[in-house]
């Protein structure tokens, strides 16, 4: 709670703006009545405007003036990123926040820094206790399973793991695509401790002609109806099969962050981040591609060939992402810095879907040479990997530091990567703008 919102109890905050969250209109209508929406001039009258009122521990002299869906500032300032530090935020309904480059600079992402992508609302109960995970669809034995169960049934194991939005980069894309504008901090990798996926599957008991997952979470829709998911996705049987997907109830050994999914969330390492399932209540097996809400039309999909900018692609030539291409980010120096001293150490991160990084180039004259890196192997697979490189600048001015990833299959990152109507899958080159005293 911010120091706007000092006036009225932090309860009586939380209970309207929640209130407003879910629907905001349908919410405004109850508290302003249902014949002066949607054109309602602002007669807030009777019982709607002495519950405000008493919200915020205040009359309202000019509550004439207050449009449909309006939530008073003193209560939509809550700070929603609570526990987060420098994200910087897209949106607040759902909540998006993205962290600038330089502050993953650390080889393992805090908490604090970790970026938040939501499709819902965050769950109004995300305690432990009494969480439960069902298994079912085409298994032998259908599973509930709490928390305590899965650290007890299974083996307990801890990854460094890299979360990407699909989304990431969507930003550069021209003509832009809609969606959050992700830059490029839509990503971050840490320690998650939980079960593997694998060993949960075996032990319900996978059936004959399974070939895909479908995962649910206790997110509410935005809409507030209960009988709609804001968003259920899958993968491939192959891949809920790999060793590095997990069910996780930690991170960074602490609890996960509310907005990263507490208590409990899929790490789908190398896929799309949307195949991470956060506040994860059920995985079911099916014997179809499924077909959950973003999983079809556009929606974490592609054009199957290669498109023209702003052209239009029939849904059935989109197929879903699996695997995130080969990328890098420079996390040192930051953007638009001022550097001085000729030597600077640069440093950073890539990743590659379902594969590692063989090198790391950078190059500080836009490309006409580059310059390898120190590039250590990643902690465990499905981990980021860092590098670093102390580059020297010939003299003072302005200076461009670009880097280059290129992984064990030779996949490298383009200059610019080939638009697609959801801009998704943005892999270029990162660039870092420093002026060299
Ligand atoms: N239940 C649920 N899980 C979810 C989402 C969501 O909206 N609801 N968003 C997904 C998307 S699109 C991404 S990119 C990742 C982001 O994880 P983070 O918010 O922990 O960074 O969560 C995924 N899991
Ligand atoms: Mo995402």
């Amino acid at each position: 709670m911010s120091k706007g919102a000092t006036m009225m109890t932090k309860s009586a905050a939380k209970n309207l703006f929640a209130f407003f969250e879910g629907d905001p209109e349908q919410a405004d209508r109850a508290v302003f009545g249902r014949e002066s929406y949607p054109d309602r001039r602002g007669f807030l009258g009777g019982a709607g405007l002495a519950a405000m009122g008493a919200m915020l521990g205040a009359a309202i002299p000019f509550h004439r003036n207050m449009p449909a869906g309006f939530v008073p500032a003193a209560l939509a300032d809550t700070d929603v990123l609570q526990g987060k530090d420098g994200l910087v935020l897209l949106n607040d309904r759902p909540i998006n926040a993205e962290t600038p480059p330089h502050l993953l600079d650390s080889p393992i992402t805090s908490n604090e820094h970790f970026f938040v992508r939501n499709n819902g609302n965050v769950p109004p109960d995300t305690s432990a206790n009494g969480w439960e995970l069902t298994i079912d669809g085409l298994v032998d034995t259908p599973l509930k399973l709490t928390i305590a169960d899965l650290k007890e049934q299974f083996e307990v194991v801890k990854l460094a793991l890299v979360i990407e939005c699909g989304g990431n980069g969507r930003f550069f894309f021209s003509p832009p695509a809609g969606g959050n504008q992700w830059t490029y901090g839509a990503v971050g990798c840490a320690y998650f401790t939980g079960v593997r996926l694998r060993d949960v599957l075996k032990k319900a008991g996978v059936k004959e002609g399974v070939i895909y997952t479908a995962h649910e979470g206790a997110d509410p829709h935005l809409s507030g109806d209960p009988a709609r998911l804001p968003i259920s996705r899958g993968l491939t049987i192959e891949k809920a099969m790999a060793d590095d997907v997990l069910i996780a109830f930690e991170m960074n050994d602490t609890e996960i962050p509310v907005l990263n999914g507490r208590p409990l969330r899929l790490v789908v390492s190398g896929w799309p981040g949307s195949c991470s399932q956060k506040w994860l209540t059920r995985i079911w097996l099916r014997d179809v591609v499924h077909d959950g809400p973003k999983m079809g039309g556009t929606s974490y999909r592609v054009p199957r060939y290669p498109v023209a900018p702003g052209q239009d692609v029939p849904e059935e030539d989109f197929d879903i992402i699996m695997r995130m291409p080969v990328k890098s980010l420079i996390t040192n120096p930051a953007t638009k810095s001022d550097v001085s001293g000729k030597a600077v150490d640069v440093r950073g991160h890539a990743w590659s879907g379902d594969r590692t990084i063989e090198k790391v180039d950078v190059s500080i004259d836009f490309g006409a040479s580059w310059m390898p890196t120190d590039l250590a192997p990643p902690v465990n697979f499905g981990a980021w990997q860092n590098w670093k490189k102390t580059v020297t600048f010939p003299q003072a001015g302005y200076y461009e530091i670009w880097s280059r990833a290129t992984d064990s299959a030779g996949a490298t990152q383009p200059y610019a990567v080939g638009w697609n109507p959801k801009g998704y899958l943005n892999n270029s080159m990162h660039r870092v703008a420093v002026n060299v005293a």
